[in-house]
């Protein structure tokens, strides 16, 4: 219920729904401002805060749903906060890069701070009911790297309304009428992930809505160097439309709230509703603090500037709001101001606290280890030890880093002729054992899944042949493979370029389309990065999708999504968020600069996260889609593109058997040489 959807309201509530809101917008103030201070004194290293867009996403937050989707960018606490989404000591256990994920639930301590997730699964990795919650795909700081996933968020709406198969999908949807909320700066507008999610939501009619903070700059770099007649709302008009065809525009001021209310929830209901894109363009954004902690905005806004950000300030001028209809007092308002001024502070000790405390218990346990000791150290008439110890006992907020190298140089000045030399070395290499062990879990954890769903726990299952064995084109096990598959997988969907009507470029789907429908077998555009997108929001939300680049070479296109978005949304969200995305491509033809299909080296490092499969024929190739299908991991599996006509024989168990992940396929056994290879050139 809100003040602007129900007029029966008594003005008690509608009183208190505003002071709330009121309460609410000093807090995450309040958040900023201190926050900046923790990171100038010196306690955080870098901080980016969502002040000035206060008002606007309180308001954003009473539109956003269980269910619901948001993929955002670093401005979104007060949006956080209102959802009960993240807590005041959350907040700044971000900013310490708290690595506890009690503290830090949303990131861990594995990114910036203001970096936001929800989990979509239990801690053994099953599904959690998104339906019981309002959900975050994990921030990620490529500015505009949020838009891709966009796309995919919405579109898993449209399929669980659409499709017939997902019915039963009842914890990721209720007949496909969740929303994804985006939010993105106005500089970051300029980007061709923007434009390439944008065009794609509007071909694909989904419920995507895209706020637009436009505070007129990007760090120092204004409008006028940005954006094309310098309004994003203006230069998207010609794809505006309401018959079915484009999206809807709003244009809002940033600091008037009832304005915020009414086209909020009108454009909000209209996309949840009839799926359609809207882009809310909030002009007038302040950034009171200016862009993060790296720099003053004194250095590029003029004076005037200066000057109209307090003017228009959305948290003063709700107040003005608030007065001017009498809903409540000046002394009222000071009174929640002061309270959301202790909550603040108080919020930070308790944070600051929970950070600190296990460090120093750590470094304390190290320092009895050495004061226990009876020896005196003689050992040139220096005890070392000792004094390596003082001065860690001296550092008055130490991190891991102090202790562990402390520890690690008393080890090394251990007194040759200490009596307890070997009781010592021993402690102390078992506190070192203990810290390194967590430091693996806090630091290195998760880039993979690990436990039962990992693809490297699928158990091998041989393909079986008639005897004598059937030979056909490889292409056909392929397809044939992809039929039992969907089939099998109720919610397995494959899209991509010329993927559906014709089957895909070398028929490794024909007929399918014809038999499953146009969403489970799906033509897109030309837009490799949305592609992707749209695999990784459909996974996030339960659904599994193939997403096929065309061919290798073209995966660049794509490359940044799949590096810092895929790769990476496990590990930075330590194991809380998880995509399972199958990309399949096709390459090592080894033709001219592009068709080679060979970027390897592309690929090797930037997509660790990732598995990178390359089958040497189309029966392996299968036999991984069916392992991958089998597990939560995500991997890009390059089909060997001279294949496809070369026949095979076909194994009678497709979509059942699988080629184990990890483990190398000993083709001839020998004695005297190992010879290691990949792809066609072992296909015997
Ligand atoms: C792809 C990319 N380029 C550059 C940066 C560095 N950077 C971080 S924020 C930012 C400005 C973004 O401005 P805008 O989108 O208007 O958002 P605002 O911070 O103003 O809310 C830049 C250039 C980045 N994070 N990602
Ligand atoms: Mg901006």
């Amino acid at each position: 219920m809100t003040m602007f959807s129900d007029n029966k309201m008594s003005f008690e509530d509608f009183k208190k729904e505003v002071l709330n809101d009121y309460y609410i917008c000093n807090l995450s103030r309040q958040l900023s401002i201190l926050g900046r201070k923790e990171v100038l004194g010196g306690k955080a290293k870098f901080g980016i805060f969502g002040d000035g867009k206060e008002l606007v996403q309180v308001v954003i937050a009473k539109y956003y749903r269980n269910g619901d989707w948001r993929s955002g960018y670093y401005r979104d606490q007060t949006w956080m906060l209102a959802s009960g989404l993240l807590t005041p000591e959350q907040f700044f256990a971000q900013l310490y890069g708290d690595t506890d994920i009690k503290n830090n639930p949303h990131n861990a301590g594995r990114v910036f701070n203001n970096h936001f997730s929800t989990p979509n699964v239990n801690p053994d990795g099953t599904w959690r009911n998104q339906m019981l919650q309002k959900n975050s795909a994990a921030d990620l700081s490529p500015t505009a790297g949020q838009m891709p996933r966009w796309v995919g968020l919405g579109y898993a709406s449209k399929l669980y309304r659409h499709l017939p198969e997902l019915k039963d999908f009842t914890n990721f949807s209720n007949n496909g009428n969740e929303v994804v909320f985006g939010s993105i700066g106005d500089a970051s507008t300029s980007e061709g992930h923007f434009w390439e999610a944008i065009n794609a939501a509007a071909v694909l009619q989904i419920p995507a809505a895209i706020f637009v903070y436009d505070d007129g700059y990007g760090i120092s770099v204004p409008k006028k160097y940005q954006t094309a007649k310098q309004s994003i709302s203006e230069v998207l008009k010609g794809f505006e439309d309401e018959h079915g065809q484009g999206i809807l525009i709003y244009k809002i001021k940033n600091w008037d709230y009832a304005e915020l209310n009414r086209k909020i929830k009108e454009g909000i209901d209209r996309c949840r509703n009839k799926h359609i894109p809207v882009v809310f363009h909030i002009e007038e954004v302040t950034q009171p603090l200016g862009h993060s902690t790296s720099g003053s905005h004194e250095r590029y806004k003029s004076p005037e500037r200066l000057q109209w950000e307090k003017d228009y300030d959305p948290i003063y001028r709700f107040k003005l709001w608030i007065e001017d209809n009498r809903i409540a007092t000046v002394k009222e308002l000071e009174e929640i101001e002061q309270k959301a001024i202790q909550e603040a502070k108080a919020a930070k000790q308790r944070a600051w606290e929970n950070f600190t405390e296990p460090i120093r218990k750590e470094r304390d346990a190290l320092i009895a280890i050495v004061e226990k000791r009876s020896c005196q150290c003689k050992r040139e008439h220096v005890d070392k030890v000792g004094i390596i110890a003082n001065d860690l006992k001296q550092i008055l907020y130490p991190i891991r880093k102090d202790i562990f190298s402390s520890a690690k140089k008393i080890l090394r000045h251990v007194c040759l002729d200490c009596t307890i030399r070997k009781q010592l070395q021993e402690e102390l290499h078992q506190w070192l054992e203990r810290n390194y062990q967590d430091a693996h879990k806090r630091y290195s954890s998760n880039l993979y899944v690990e436990g039962q769903r990992s693809a490297l726990q699928v158990k091998a299952v041989s393909p079986l042949y008639d005897n004598p064995p059937q030979e056909i084109p490889g292409r056909e096990i392929l397809r044939d493979n992809w039929d039992k598959l969907l089939a099998k997988y109720k919610n397995l969907v494959i899209l991509g370029e010329d993927v559906g009507y014709i089957g895909g470029v070398n028929q490794t789907y024909e007929g399918l389309q014809k038999k499953y429908g146009e969403l489970r077998v799906t033509d897109t555009g030309i837009r490799e990065t949305t592609i992707l997108g749209q695999g990784i929001g459909l996974a996030l939300r339960g659904i599994k999708p193939v997403v096929e680049i065309q061919y290798f070479d073209y995966l660049l296109y794509a490359l940044q999504t799949l590096s810092d978005d895929l790769a990476t949304l496990l590990y930075r969200t330590n194991g809380q968020q998880k995509a399972p995305v199958i990309i399949t491509t096709r390459g090592h033809r080894l033709e001219g600069i592009w068709h080679s299909g060979s970027p390897m080296s592309m690929v090797i490092n930037s997509i660790r996260g990732v598995y990178v499969a390359v089958p040497r024929n189309m029966t392996q190739a299968a036999g991984m889609y069916n392992t991958l299908l089998e597990s939560d991991d995500s991997a890009l599996v390059i089909e060997p593109l001279n294949g496809y006509r070369l026949r095979e024989q076909k194994p009678i168990n497709l979509g059942e058997y699988k080629v184990p992940f990890g483990v190398p396929e000993i083709l001839t056994e020998g004695s005297d040489i190992t010879l290691v290879t990949y792809v066609k050139e072992s296909n015997p």
